[in-house]
């Protein structure tokens, strides 16, 4: 059963990691499977074969015998799911997990995004000055919550998990733009992220598909 993920054919950010099938590929090598990937254009992307498993016209994909699955907080969902190390085995511990999973998501990720498409898209927009500290400040609303939650602990709830990974991956598009180094405890646990040998893996791998050549 050889495991298909979808990526960019060459990702806009030159091989930072920061395109989602970073997430995918993550949750796969921490749980050790193996795993192949199919490399998409823009262009084909929005082809009726993609759109055919991503609706949206997007990456990552995953596909394994005849399922097809698309939206990376459901794939990873599906990887931990199925295989050991990435959710608890108490229940509990799992719910747990799992509400992490969504939070980055769906309560941390929001305002990240938003900054991210301020500071890209709407950089030369006359009133882009007079906004970008209430977008800043969403962010750091945020962060300040997640900081305070996290407070001295490695993970966000026992041991590294999901919503870890997920939560990381999240905090990781920040970087370029210094707010993350306002919350030294939030930079200290994604670095712990980075550092874990799954992590390594999953970025090289990214890497040696995006990174730019001389010339
Ligand atoms: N909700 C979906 C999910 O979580 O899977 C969102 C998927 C998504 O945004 N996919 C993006 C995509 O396919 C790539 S990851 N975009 C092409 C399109 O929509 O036509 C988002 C992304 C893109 C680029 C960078 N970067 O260059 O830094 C970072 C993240």
């Amino acid at each position: 059963m050889t495991i298909v993920i979808t990526a960019f054919e060459r990702s806009p950010d030159g091989g930072k990691g920061l395109a989602r099938d970073t997430r995918v590929r993550w949750a796969l090598e921490e749980v050790g499977q193996p795993y192949e990937v199919r490399l998409v254009s823009f262009g084909a992307m929005k082809e009726p074969a993609h759109l055919a498993l991503h609706p949206f016209g997007q990456i990552p994909t995953y596909e394994e015998r005849d399922l097809g699955l698309f939206e990376t907080g459901a794939i990873v969902f599906h990887i931990a799911e199925r295989h050991t190390g990435l959710l608890p085995d108490d229940a509990n511990a799992r719910a747990c997990a799992i509400t992490w999973m969504f939070a980055a998501l769906n309560t941390v990720e929001p305002p990240i995004l938003e900054l991210v498409t301020a500071r890209i898209f709407e950089s030369d927009k006359s009133w882009s000055a007079q906004r970008m500290p209430l977008v800043e400040d969403r962010v750091r609303n945020r962060l300040g919550q997640l900081s305070r939650r996290l407070g001295d602990a490695e993970w966000l709830d026992g041991a590294f998990s999901a919503g870890d990974l997920m939560m990381v991956s999240v905090l990781l598009r920040l970087r370029a733009s210094g707010l993350l180094d306002e919350y030294p405890n939030l930079s200290a646990y994604v670095a712990r992220g980075e550092a874990r040998p799954a992590y390594k893996r999953a970025y090289d791998a990214q890497l040696a598909v995006n990174k730019p050549t001389a010339g």
